[in-house]
């Protein structure tokens, strides 16, 4: 361990910065072992700080040498400047100065991806959060915004493509034959949105004429032999160009818009301005490699980064606590262009399901925080499930709150406003509140405290009034550091069923309606329904209004009727989860108690009709169909007992499959895609019914369905269908799975994103030789510990089994350990990502609980990084 540990920074003592950069200019001389960077910063003191006389401390990381630095001209002494680990301090400065500093950089021995480094042959860069002072000393924090021109000088014959933010304003040579490209862009920004990149690249051209009929020329650049797999990706591009100005009267800005794509990047992917980067494999797609889910994500990922051109770049953080001031708001504007693209219900239903599986076991843990932390010690630990899917429920109510027109309006001032500033959350807010006279005061609570609230609600009928009365109940519970809660403001959108499942108007505070929302502020509130004839069934928090956990006691035959009748398909799906839950709840404590399993399953019923009902949609059907996963069932468990969890659901999911197996033959055979792929919505979802009515024919052991799955392993014309057939081998035990796992190999070796699938799936196999397995891969020719997505594949497939990860005598947390160990070194943001499984000890069942807790006290035991640190002791807090 070491002597001292990192500490944390405030909200609270938030300062504006004492200088300003106006201009920033920055010169890189690529060569092979080494880049040598100089800066020249256009400084002066910042008046907003009042007079001073501070000096000036500049970030940097330890990986900068610095050659020199020089005060308008004149060369500083050492005596006149100070460098620490992360620092360079420059005592005595005037109030307005050009500071140039030079500084040597080794892009090709950075492992952490951050600040500028080598991926294949090209030099990419990553500066969000704190990546700029890997590459120069800088203020680097984002309200520091600055105008930069970017000067590359490199060699052609190597990195023929030489990109910078902006626009390229001049090409020439240097005496020696290098090439020199400068770029320029004209919209000052924080040094977080900065990019460059060379190399050997090929590009796509299109071009976007904008709403006020302007062109805009589109490039995507891939390594060559990739080139071919970014036509979905640039229609995507469009599509997204178009939405966000018909949606949100967003025009985009500069006259040339370019995405990149590298094989090794921390995340998904980064808004830079006017030059995306991606991680391939969120941009590239091809029906034989990709899966319709694949598809989607590019999509989405491609409309998220170009949405942040407005909110992100135009108006961007103040301070890294305001990180879901863009990222909320962004992946609200994705969600919303999906479900515009596609099918609103459906998106709704993969949104909420992975909010209350992921994000609610966030928000229930040590590393519980609120949209906008109050502090931090690493920033890069703060890009959560929290700040990005919760920070996006916070702004989908603020739209159910003023309604569609109100919202556009107060978008519209946000952006009027503070187009070209560094904001805060309190800045969206009064946006939207000056804009609509709607009051979000107590609102604003859902930016400040942490912890997933709970919704109790009983209900009364008075037959003599015909009044309904629903009774709710607010709690949010303790999270780390906020002991007690205040009340939030909840809306709950609620729709009222007669028994035989017709919608009803009813009346609440004079207001005739089929569909009411109503606003729980307080911690216990009434609300009145009147104009009812007999007790209606209610539809609760439909299209999940708030992200809150509901509570209120269904009878199975409610259940059955908002699964088969409800108006809102949100709920309908809502409801098919909770009788699955009940069910599965009874099953999971018949295994702990060592019971033998035995259930007379209602869900039966409801799955019958489903599958009967050809008006439905297939994709619906299909989410309905599907169980609520072991990590959704592990959320709501209290202890997890992980064996037990995977018992109930296998046998829950056979009993199912024999009780309707002529039902999921038949569905699986009608809903077969001929044709040409497209990844087009009804396709999709023809495809996502059928290979989950296969996933259940094969849990009956019929013959006919095993030689189905071959079949259609073998002749699919597509990676949707192909995966499918080869994930429901591997997860049924298919006499022929281990065969068809290595025939996959073979046939996709060379392309790395199918490799990454198969790691995946290889690792995340249920087995009591996973652990085996799962070593095997880390030595296997396509494991490479240095590129995070063949790491996430394996480990991260791995942390998700029950059986391997979970092993009764913890070597599979000893295993996860002992890479995070490894990796802390090399890349300690991936090394943190990885330590979410272990965070999850105190929930574990006591035998588990011990050995995994003893993991993270080894992992403290080292010299870590403040990513890890921050992770792991904040976990054994
Ligand atoms: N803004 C980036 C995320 C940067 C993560 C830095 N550790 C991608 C996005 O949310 O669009
Ligand atoms: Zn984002």
């Amino acid at each position: 361990m070491k002597e001292s540990q990192p500490s944390a920074i405030f909200l609270k003592d938030y300062k504006v910065p004492p200088f300003l950069i106006d201009k920033t200019e920055l010169t890189f001389d690529l060569e092979e072992a080494t880049t040598i960077v100089t800066s020249r910063l256009h400084m002066r003191r910042n008046p907003a700080f009042g007079k001073s006389t501070a000096p000036l401390v500049l970030d940097g990381g330890e990986d900068v040498k610095l050659i020199g630095v020089a005060m308008d001209n004149y060369s500083l002494p050492p005596e006149e400047y100070r460098v620490s680990e992360d620092k360079l301090i420059i005592t005595a400065t005037a109030d307005k100065f050009v500071l140039t500093c030079e500084t040597l950089i080794e892009p090709q021995n950075n492992t952490r991806l951050e600040g500028l480094y080598r991926s294949s042959s090209m030099f990419c860069t990553q500066c969000e959060a704190e990546g700029f002072r890997h590459i120069t000393y800088y203020l680097d924090r984002p309200d520091v915004m600055s105008v930069f021109t970017t000067t590359i000088i490199a060699d052609e014959s190597r990195y023929p493509v030489m990109l910078s933010n902006g626009n390229e304003v001049e090409r020439g040579k240097t005496e020696e034959g290098k090439t020199v490209v400068v770029w320029h862009d004209p919209f000052p920004k924080p040094a977080y949105l900065f990019a460059l990149v060379a190399g050997d690249l090929a590009v796509k051209n299109d071009v976007f004429t904008t709403q006020s009929q302007r062109d805009v020329k589109l490039q995507i650049f891939t390594e060559t032999h990739n080139i071919d797999k970014v036509d979905y990706a640039m229609e995507a591009l469009k599509r997204s160009m178009r939405w966000d100005e018909e949606a949100y009267g967003r025009e985009y800005d500069l006259d040339i818009f370019m995405i990149v794509a590298v094989d090794d990047f921390n995340m998904g992917a980064m808004e830079n301005k006017g030059l995306n980067i991606f991680n391939s494999s969120c941009l590239l797609a091809s029906p034989e490699t990709t899966t319709d889910d694949n598809y989607l994500r590019v999509e989405a990922i491609v409309a998220h980064e170009y949405f942040h051109n407005w909110s992100g770049n135009r108006v961007t953080c103040r301070d890294w606590f305001q990180l879901s001031l863009k990222e909320g708001f962004t992946v609200f504007r994705d969600q919303t262009f999906s479900a515009d693209m596609h099918s609103e219900t459906v998106k709704r239903v993969e949104d909420v399901a992975f909010l209350k599986t992921a994000q609610f076991a966030e928000d229930a843990g040590p590393m519980a925080h609120p949209v906008r932390p109050a502090s931090f010690i690493e920033i890069s630990n703060f890009y959560t499930l929290t700040v990005y899917e919760k920070g996006a429920e916070i702004v989908r109510m603020i739209h159910t709150l003023l309604g569609a027109e109100k919202f556009r309006a107060g978008s519209d001032l946000y952006f009027e406003r503070h187009d070209g500033q560094a904001v805060t959350c309190d800045d969206f807010v009064a946006a939207m509140q000056d804009a609509s006279g709607v009051d979000l005061s107590q609102f604003k609570r859902w930016y400040s405290q942490a912890g997933t609230p709970t919704v109790l609600v009983t209900d009364s009928f008075d037959e003599s009034t015909g009044t309904y009365r629903l009774t709710m109940k607010q709690d949010t519970p303790a999270t780390p550091g906020q002991p007690t809660k205040l009340a939030v403001h909840i809306p709950v959108r609620v729709g009222l069923l007669d028994p035989q499942g017709a919608e009803l108007t009813s009346s609440v505070q004079g207001v005739d309606a089929q569909e009411h929302v109503l606003h729980l502020t307080s911690n216990e509130q009434d609300f009145e329904f009147t104009g009812l004839t007999a007790r209606p069934v209610p539809s609760l928090l439909r299209g999940f209004s708030a992200p809150v956990k509901l509570r209120y006691d269904y009878s199975t035959t409610d259940l059955l009727l908002l699964m088969s009748s409800d108006t809102d398909g949100f709920n309908r799906w809502s409801a098919s989860q909770q009788l699955a839950v009940g069910e599965l709840n009874t099953l999971i404590k018949q295994s702990i108690d060592g019971e033998t399993l035995s259930i007379d399953s209602q869900l039966a019923l409801g799955f019958k009709t489903l599958l009967n009902d050809a008006s439905l949609d297939p994709a619906m059907v299909a989410l309905v169909l599907a169980l609520p996963s072991q990590a959704y069932l592990s959320e709501l468990a209290n202890p997890i007992y992980p064996a037990a969890i995977k018992q109930a659901r296998d046998f829950l999911k056979a009993q199912l499959a024999n009780v309707l197996i002529e039902d999921f033959k038949r569905v699986y055979h009608e809903h077969n895609v001929t044709g040409e792929y497209q990844a087009v919505a009804e396709d999709i979802a023809r495809r996502s019914l059928k290979n989950t009515a296969l996933s259940y024919w094969v849990e009956t052991g019929n013959e006919l369905a095993q030689q189905a799955v071959l079949d259609q392993f073998q002749s699919a014309n597509n990676m949707t269908d192909q995966f499918a057939a080869l994930s429901i081998a591997v997860n049924t035990q298919h006499a022929k799975a281990a065969d068809l796992l290595s025939a996959f190999y073979e046939q996709w070796k060379n392309e790395p994103l199918v490799v990454n699938k198969w790691l995946m799936l290889s690792a995340s196999q249920e087995s009591d030789a996973a652990l085996t397995t799962v070593k095997s891969l880390m030595a296997h020719p396509a494991f490479d510990l240095k590129n995070p997505n063949k790491v996430r594949s394996v480990l991260g497939g791995f942390g998700q089994s029950m059986s391997g990860f979970h092993n009764a005598d913890g070597s599979g947390y000893r295993f996860l350990a002992d890479q995070i160990i490894v990796l802390n070194k090399k890349n300690p943001q991936i090394a943190s990502r990885l330590c979410t499984p272990l965070t999850r000890w105190k929930k574990l069942q006591p035998e588990l609980s011990v050995k995994m807790k003893a993991e993270l006290e080894r992992i403290l035991a080292e010299d870590l990084s403040k990513d890890v640190y921050e992770v792991v002791s904040k976990s054994l807090a």
